[in-house]
């Protein structure tokens, strides 16, 4: 993509960000490179799945009782194997995985972190919609003398050095954080690289859209189901906005990001913690969308200030444009009632 006339690859980005902290090793920006691989490694298979033997159940669930896909596992592995043999990182944990994944004995163990949902949205993946990948990286917390393990993955989402996700859309995008704005990459596949295309991403105030899974409508409380009303019909101050929701996180996620808009997935009587993850979803989700201007909470507190007490915990999620989640939280919290 052009900036200006100038063609800006993301190697070119993270290095220059890094220059802006002379005591930066540069271990964080060669993690981000591996990141990258992962995602154009994965983004390949995405963009072939149709013509090679991809598609379809592996057979197995995972430990959250979803059906794994073919392509869950292979994005899985990739990840791992992108991160893991480089020095960088000492454990992983996703959403595939029942327990941490401490580098391998024998491997050299880094300082970082990561977890991250390989690809997110498996229902949609058979019928080829956009699909993404989540990732958090975090600085570890156990003494390096020690093997790393579950106590550095339960790390509250504000010790987020990294987040981000990469959209296999109608384009693959990169869009990620180091707590310096939000900056998004596209890949050029003629020639392999993410190229800035979204510089210093900033998220409207208030947003166009609600996504929400209507149908779970009568598993709701009525707090939950007062606020999707109000975006649905308008009250008070809230004005009515569309509905879109396509069911990937990473896509509906995205969408908002870019044209403003309020994302939920509340607790429901099948979900009574709500669906989807803290540490592989929200929490990085989260990261981002704040340093875009807008917010993410759990009907009461900050996203980003839940201490995780569980690997695989899941959280209801109300995340995007600042003034929406404000009020969907002044109702959730006010009139919060547990879900039975
Ligand atoms: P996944 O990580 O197994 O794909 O599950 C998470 C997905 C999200 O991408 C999406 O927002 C949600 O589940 C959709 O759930 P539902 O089909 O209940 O609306
Ligand atoms: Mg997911």
């Amino acid at each position: 993509m052009v900036h200006g006339s100038e063609v800006i690859t993301i190697e070119r980005f993270i290095m220059e960000q890094e220059r802006l902290y002379p005591e930066a090793t540069g271990e964080l920006s060669n993690l981000l490179y591996d990141v990258c691989l992962a995602a154009k490694i994965i983004s390949r298979h995405v963009r072939r799945a149709g013509l090679t033997d991809i598609l379809g159940a592996a057979g197995a669930v995972n430990v959250s009782g979803d059906l794994q896909q073919k392509l869950d596992l292979f994005a899985n592995e990739t990840v791992r194997n992108s991160v893991h043999h480089t020095g960088r990182v000492c454990v992983t944990a996703s959403e595939e995985d029942q327990v941490p994944m401490p580098v391998p004995p024998g491997k050299p163990a880094g300082k970082y972190v990561v977890l991250y949902d390989p690809l997110d949205g498996s229902t949609n993946i058979d019928v080829n919609v956009s699909i993404g990948t989540i990732f958090s990286i975090h600085k570890r917390v156990t003494k390096r003398s020690s093997p790393a393990g579950l106590a550095d993955c339960l790390q509250a989402g504000k010790k987020q050095v990294a987040a981000g996700y990469i959209l296999y859309g109608s384009s693959t995008m990169l869009v990620y954080t180091t707590g310096q704005g939000v900056h998004g990459f596209t890949l050029d596949p003629t020639i392999g690289e993410f190229l800035l295309s979204h510089p210093n991403i900033t998220t409207p105030p208030v947003g166009k859209y609600y996504s929400v899974n209507e149908s779970n409508w009568n598993r709701w409380t009525p707090p939950v189901q007062r606020v999707v009303g109000a975006f649905k019909n308008g009250e008070g101050k809230v004005q009515p906005k569309n509905a879109r929701y396509i069911g990937s996180l990473v896509a509906d996620f995205h969408r908002n990001l870019i044209s403003g808009g309020i994302f939920l997935y509340p607790a429901d009587t099948n979900h009574p913690q709500g669906k989807l993850r803290l540490l592989y979803e929200a929490g990085p989700l989260a990261f981002v969308v704040e340093q875009a201007g807008g917010r993410a909470t759990d009907g009461c507190r900050s996203i980003l200030d839940i201490v995780p007490a569980d690997l695989h915990q899941h959280t209801p999620l109300v995340i995007g444009s600042k003034d929406d989640v404000a009020y969907a939280a002044r109702v959730l919290s006010a009139e919060a009632v547990p879900v039975k």
